[in-house]
């Protein structure tokens, strides 16, 4: 098949996938065998999409919700030293697998030429723009880089999709990954109308993506659509974000392994929901007739201190006696309130959140306990922990 394998993931890995798995991934087994659609060597699934940051949360849930609705899946993913697909080794294929429906691909947000190829190889109906340095607080610390992958990043990709539309008879839609952080210091609740006043380089980055979007929008016609999505979380979420933060520290501390969580502003209001209804919403602006801008949200808002009281009632214990306050933690420069109005996207595609705040909290603490509780017999059982240098964030 002209050459479609070429860039996949696992190729000059031997005879082996890139992991080193040589089953249908990490378990052995593949939950998302039997959809058929054809993989790299059949016939080209009528339903392609790729996504940048299929590795992170959001890109994980989402490459399953795809994966069940029947779509060939191609994901980016850059080049580590170390293993970084641990959300979707569950759903990995091995790419020697005819059927196999998720390809990955090397790539990155900041290599124009690598993106390009990509596109012309994969040809996709669907391209969800997901990949970001999407740490607040590391904004400040790399602002450079962090305006390079998200802002920048976001150029290439559409300069890209538009040199491939140019040379070929697919015109493929774009989800653009916006952000809450956008509308910065303006006051709560935010819609759609909202002015944005971005508090950070990485917010002031997505501000830049986002009218990149519009632009290309106006000036080619391209199907952009930015999705304007409010924190959102589950047992996926990066560790140092603070909601997974809390829940970790929580149950580590629960269980005697932990003795300490130290913390910065507890008094910032979040709009928190769940990343997997999050997903959903994604996929409904690329399924609509019209690219347009959608803010996704809960509409509820809570502080930092009242999250920690939710996870800490659910585990049974008095936080004040170990949560810590630690400078460190503060921004330069903090966005106090997020409460975003998803009435637009309620009323045009049907989107509504599914996990409230107190299920969303009882979610990551119930998973974070099991895994703390695995940790437990290791302990038990003598093996040395391991600590984890997780930066400064
Ligand atoms: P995440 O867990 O931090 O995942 C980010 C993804 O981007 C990872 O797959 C990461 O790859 C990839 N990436 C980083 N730098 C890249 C580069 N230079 N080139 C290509 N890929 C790169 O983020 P998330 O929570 O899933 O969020 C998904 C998107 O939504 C991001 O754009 C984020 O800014 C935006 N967003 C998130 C939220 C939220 O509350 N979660 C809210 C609004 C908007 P590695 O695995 O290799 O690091
Ligand atoms: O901080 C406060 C912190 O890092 C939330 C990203 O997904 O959502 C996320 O950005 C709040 C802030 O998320 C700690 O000051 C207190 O007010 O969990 P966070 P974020 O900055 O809201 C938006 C929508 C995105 O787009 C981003 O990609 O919690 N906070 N103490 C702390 N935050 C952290 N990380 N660590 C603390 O110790």
């Amino acid at each position: 098949m002209n050459g479609f394998n070429g860039n996949n993931f696992g190729e000059g890995d031997g005879a082996k996938g890139v992991n080193g798995f040589s089953g249908n991934g990490v378990n052995g087994h593949n939950l998302h065998s039997g959809h058929g659609n054809g993989g790299g060597n059949g016939s080209r699934s009528p339903r392609r999409a790729l996504i940048t940051g299929i590795t992170g949360q959001d890109g994980s849930y989402l490459a399953e919700l795809l994966l069940a609705k029947g779509y060939e899946v191609h994901g980016l993913i850059r080049r580590s030293s170390t293993f970084s697909t641990g959300r979707i080794d569950h759903i990995y294929d091995d790419p020697h697998w005819e059927n196999a429906n998720l390809r990955l691909h090397y790539g990155d947000l900041t290599d124009s030429t690598g993106l390009r190829r990509i596109i012309e190889e994969v040809e996709p109906h669907e391209v969800y723009n997901l990949g970001a340095q999407s740490h607040v607080r590391v904004s400040f610390d790399q602002p450079e880089y962090t305006a390079d992958v998200v802002a920048t990043g976001t150029l290439r990709l559409f300069e890209a999709i538009r040199d491939y539309i140019a040379i070929s008879r697919n015109s493929p839609k774009i989800y653009q990954a916006c952000s809450s952080e956008m509308f910065g210091s303006s006051s709560p609740p935010q819609n759609e109308q909202t002015p944005f006043h971005p508090r950070s380089p990485y917010a002031v980055s997505k501000v830049a993506g986002y009218h990149y979007g519009v632009n290309y929008r106006e000036a080619y016609g391209l199907f952009i659509s930015n999705g304007i999505l409010f924190n959102h979380e589950s047992p996926r979420r990066g560790g140092t974000f603070v909601t997974r933060k809390i829940t970790r520290a929580l149950t580590r501390i629960k269980l005697g392994l932990q003795e300490t969580l130290f913390l910065g502003n507890l008094d910032a209001k979040r709009d928190w929901g769940f990343a997997g209804d999050y997903v959903e919403a994604m996929w409904r602006m690329l399924q609509h007739d019209r690219p347009d801008d959608f803010v996704v949200a809960t509409g509820e808002t809570h502080s930092v201190r009242e999250f920690l009281e939710e996870a800490a009632n659910v585990l049974e214990m008095d936080w004040e006696r170990v949560v810590e306050f630690d400078p460190r933690y503060l921004r330069p420069a903090e966005v106090d309130a997020l409460l975003g109005d998803a009435s637009k996207i309620r009323e045009t595609l049907g989107w509504t959140p599914t996990v409230t705040f107190s299920g969303l909290v009882r979610m990551m603490v119930e998973h974070d306990l099991n895994l703390a509780e695995r940790e437990q017999v290791l302990a038990d059982a003598g093996h040395v922990m391991r600590r984890q240098a997780s930066g400064d964030e």
